[in-house]
């Protein structure tokens, strides 16, 4: 069956209860929301009798059909052939399918809400015309839901689709609004089979300016995010790399880059030195309150998990929301991420409340961030190896893939990737694991050089992590430094030797890469 010619966009789940249409008229505001750019209307209705449901559909069918947009009615196909309205949506405990395709006829839309791969493949070869896939995020809106999926889980499901060649609709559901649209069609676009829309209800139906609301969300889904990456990916080859890092350090230090981290109180003036030293401007606040107007000055934000109470939590997810707005780089380092339940839900919670640029870590910590059930840790340092340097090469790369992001794993050897390139650093000395804080600053210096190299984010965080480690190496080898109190200092010092040596032309440095 040829996919009918619907615009799936921006779909309007009704709810006429009062927490979420409050005293609004239910018609009145569908016609807002249509007339705001809602593309079409799904009238969902739990609580009325069927003759009430008969006749409310065939007011809301008179203005969805001035507007040129379908109406479907939740579950009840007795309904939409009473009101005569363009197709129906079932969940997986109505009537079946095949059964309402049977009664409706071909012309009718017919959508199904499928929370599973299994069930997504089932609606789709039984000829459903679009899927409605969730739930994506927890949503006081219907708190039955039978799963929680995430962007990854979407993205997945997408990708079976497609490699199973059907070719159905699809929009998500749960929790989606203006903050996170944008967001949520990149990160579950799969290579090959993105999104049709979003299904939204209290977005709009809650809002006191539906229309509004509908339009600010039309507008938002047809178009990328800020901070989505536009340029084609070009290839880097080292040599191409290690020549043009030093002249990427000195557009940086002539830029002067605003360096917003947001860091534990050990780390703030070991990470404000590294910043000074490498040549952007840093910024030490955890105030979420000043987040917007600090990101409007151009830079780049560094979110450090140090602390997870919830005040930090809110800080963090206000700051996120500041750059993702306007599209400044973010980096994240989720500290500690697999060794307490409440750092496993601190990670959770900020992947699910904004998009981050780059996410570095340690194996464990990685491993957190890529969903791995049973990682425990001891502590927050970086524990013994667990992998083989091929898996972490792939869940390295899986996990940026399905971010569609930059993943950095540290180690004695790095692994970064953004899904498409991937690299392995092995510079660096084993004092940085002897003072506090390297893998704090490490995200500074990466933040710092992507905040002035916005078009190819990979290649600005593998300089970052270059000019880093190789500073390492430089100041290990120098005779005065005799453990990790001489260290620090003269790490500083090469850090600022190796933005000098850029500055003038000198990019010898980098040939040290290893
Ligand atoms: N179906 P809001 S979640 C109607 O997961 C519905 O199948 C869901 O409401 C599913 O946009 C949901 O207010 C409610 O979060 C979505
Ligand atoms: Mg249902």
């Amino acid at each position: 069956m040829a996919p009918k010619p619907v615009d799936y966009s921006l779909y309007l789940v009704t709810d006429s209860t009062p927490p979420i249409l409050g005293d609004k008229d239910l018609v009145a505001v569908v016609k807002a929301a249509v007339e705001g750019g809602a593309t079409i209307v799904q009238y969902r209705d739990k609580t009325s009798d069927t003759a009430e449901l008969v006749q409310i559909a065939r007011e809301l069918h008179k203005v969805t059909k001035a507007a040129g947009v379908p109406l479907l009615i939740n579950d009840r196909v007795d309904v939409a052939l009473a009101a005569g309205v363009e197709g129906v949506h079932v969940g997986q405990d109505d009537m079946d399918l095949k059964t309402a395709r049977e009664i409706l006829g071909p012309d009718a839309i017919i959508g199904v809400t499928t929370n599973s791969l299994e069930e997504a493949l089932e609606a789709a070869s039984d000829g459903a015309d679009y899927l409605g896939l969730g739930t994506v995020y927890a949503t006081p809106t219907k708190e039955n839901t039978k799963s929680i999926i995430g962007t990854a889980g979407v993205q997945h499901i997408l990708a079976e689709l497609h490699k199973a060649g059907h070719d159905v609709k699809t929009v998500c559901i749960g929790g989606i609004n203006a903050s996170n649209t944008q967001r949520v069609l990149y990160q579950c676009a799969a290579p090959q089979k993105q999104l049709d829309g979003v299904a939204v209800v209290s977005a709009i139906m809650a809002s006191s300016e539906p229309k509004q609301a509908a339009t600010h969300l039309r507008k938002l889904v047809s178009q990328p995010p800020p901070f989505a990456s536009t340029a084609a990916k070009p290839q880097l080859s080292r040599a191409e790399i290690i020549t043009k890092a030093p002249s990427i350090i000195k557009r940086m230090a002539e830029k002067k880059p605003l360096c917003h981290n947001m860091t534990n109180l050990v780390v703030q003036n070991f990470a404000a030195n590294v910043a000074l030293a490498i040549g952007s401007s840093p910024i030490m606040s955890t105030d979420g309150m000043e987040a917007d107007d600090l990101a409007a000055l151009g830079g780049s934000l560094v979110i450090n998990m140090g602390s997870t109470t919830p005040e930090m939590r809110s800080n963090h997810l206000k700051a996120l929301a500041a750059y993702n707005a306007i599209g400044g780089p973010i980096v994240f380092d989720p500290v500690g991420a697999g060794a307490t339940t409440q750092r496993k839900a601190g990670v959770k919670a900020l992947m699910a409340g904004g998009y981050f640029d780059l996410i570095k870590g340690n194996e464990g910590e990685i491993r957190t961030v890529a969903g791995a059930q049973g990682v425990r840790q001891h502590g927050v340092d970086s524990g013994a190896s667990q992998l083989s340097m091929e898996d972490k090469i792939k869940l390295v790369k899986g996990t940026a893939a399905r971010e569609r992001n930059i993943i950095l794993m540290t180690g004695s050897t790095d692994v970064i990737s953004d899904g498409e390139r991937t690299f392995t650093v092995a510079n660096g000395h084993e004092l940085l694991g002897e003072i506090t804080g390297s893998g704090c600053t490490l995200g500074t210096t990466i933040a710092s050089v992507m905040a002035s190299e916005r078009e190819d984010k990979l290649l600005a965080a593998l300089v970052g992590v270059l000019a880093y480690e190789i500073a390492a190496e430089r100041a290990a080898a120098r005779t005065d430094v005799k453990g990790p109190g001489t260290f620090v200092p003269a790490f500083i010092d090469e850090l600022y030797q190796i933005r000098q040596e850029s500055v003038s032309g000198d990019g010898s440095w980098a040939q040290a890469a290893k």
